[in-house]
């Protein structure tokens, strides 16, 4: 196996999880390029169940995992999130996690804003995890983060927490908020600096190494393209870049070391927070697919929105997210549907639109045109070879792979690892 690149083809919650820990037994070194512990990954392995936001899916089976500069890293939900697997039996030492020492830290100060912006903004509400995503980035190019690499220089912290506090001070007032407790947030970050600085490193270096020496990388992707800050259903993103051009700039190599790019996708849609959603189904349809999939948020236990699939949307995905094979997942969440439909198209005020508009207000009126397919009413679940699937499942996987305009090279139908089918 070369290199690989997984990202999501939806708005995230594809099923990377499963996928990426299949890639990760196969790879030597598995890295995050962006996002945060927004993220929310399940994986399954031999029976026992692990929840990780922060961490590359690699700390599970001992893969050398790397923190890009492009994740915006809360420091005391890495130690919670290390102690809690730590706690399941899996060893994290610095030789295992290295986090890019250039990181900009989330701190408790983006917590509180990214809560009290969603709380006043009423219907105009992201529906954001609340975890301060969006503000850590926003002070990262405004160019007054605090970074990893200057908790190593805690004398010269105090001009920049002055900068970043007066900057968060007019905000907060704006809330009717106090200022911030400068002192409280200095000695927490002082606190905290002993137990995450051991994992801080070069890790450009790291992976330049590891390219010279030929070894396998598999960039971890979180969220999906459809959530992209530039790409995705703007204002109702993300605060990072999702396709896969972000491996690059998000932990230090160039983008021909993405390899082969996976787009991940379930056979139906899901969305969790607000925004524009053509195929919902807000209905028993959606209600079936939402119980059969358990659709609920690994890191907040939403209750996800669903609707059919939307080949328009994965088709803009492949495009923009640089997308070369699908992994098709979930499959078997449809198994007891009589008919299963698929978006092929929109209509906007009686006109045909095969891409998604750019305006929200377009993307919330499109009407999707769909194609109907006859379920196949057959268990799919736990099928490990094309053989063990229905011929109506399989027309419907070629119909989506048709209709995207890129194969198919995985098909999931379980969360169990080995549940997978490896397409031609
Ligand atoms: P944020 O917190 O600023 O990144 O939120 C902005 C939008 O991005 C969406 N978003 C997500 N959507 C699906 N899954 C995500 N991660 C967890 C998971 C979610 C969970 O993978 O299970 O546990 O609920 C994720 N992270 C961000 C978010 O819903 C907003 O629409
Ligand atoms: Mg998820």
């Amino acid at each position: 196996m070369a290199n690989v690149t997984v990202i999501g083809a939806q708005w995230g919650d594809e099923g990377k999880g499963k996928i990426v820990d299949w890639l990760a037994s196969r790879a030597d070194m598995v890295v995050r390029f962006q996002g945060g512990h927004n993220a929310g990954h399940t994986l399954v392995v031999e029976g026992k169940t692990y929840k990780l936001s922060l961490l590359p899916s690699g700390i599970v089976t001992g893969t050398p995992s790397v923190v890009g500069n492009g994740v915006v890293l809360d420091p005391w939900a890495l130690k919670s999130e290390v102690e809690r697997i730590r706690d399941q039996g899996i060893k994290v030492t610095p030789e295992i996690l290295m986090v890019a020492e250039t990181c900009p830290l989330i701190l408790p100060i983006h917590r509180d804003l990214d809560a009290l912006r969603e709380d006043a903004s009423g219907a105009g509400k992201i529906g954001t995890t609340r975890r301060g995503i969006g503000p850590a980035y926003e002070d990262k190019v405004g160019r007054r983060a605090i970074r990893l690499c200057d908790l190593a220089h805690l004398d010269d912290l105090d001009p920049m927490l002055d900068r970043l506090c007066a900057h968060h001070d007019a905000l907060r007032a704006g809330f009717g908020e106090p200022p911030v407790d400068r002192k409280r947030l200095r000695a927490d970050l002082a606190e905290i600096a002993d137990f995450v600085l051991p994992f801080a490193r070069p890790v450009w270096r790291d992976l330049d190494k590891a390219r010279r020496n030929g070894k396998r990388i598999l960039f971890e992707g979180a969220q999906g393209v459809l959530l992209d800050v530039d790409h995705g259903t703007y204002p109702f993103v993300t605060s990072s870049n999702t396709v896969a051009g972000t491996i690059a700039s998000g932990s230090g190599t160039g983008p021909a070391a993405a390899g082969f790019v996976l787009g991940i996708t379930k056979a139906y849609t899901t969305r969790v927070g607000s925004g524009p959603f053509p195929t919902e189904q807000d209905n028993e349809i959606g209600r079936e697919i939402g119980e059969r999939g358990r659709e609920f948020g690994t890191v907040t236990g939403r209750q996800r929105r669903c609707g059919w699939f939307d080949a328009v949307l994965v088709r803009q995905a492949v495009a923009v997210g640089g997308i070369t094979g699908i992994a098709l997942t979930k499959l078997d969440v449809l198994d007891t549907l009589e008919t299963v439909k698929v978006c092929t198209g929109y209509k906007l005020d009686g006109a045909k639109l095969d891409y998604l508009p750019p305006h929200p207000a377009d993307q919330a009126r499109v009407e999707p045109v769909y194609t109907e397919i006859k379920g196949w009413a057959e268990s799919t679940a736990g099928a490990r070879s094309w053989a063990d699937l229905p011929a109506r499942a399989i027309k419907y996987v070629r119909r989506i792979e048709e209709l995207i305009r890129c194969p198919v090279a995985l098909v999931s139908t379980s969360p169990e690892r080995d549940d997978t089918i490896l397409v031609r």
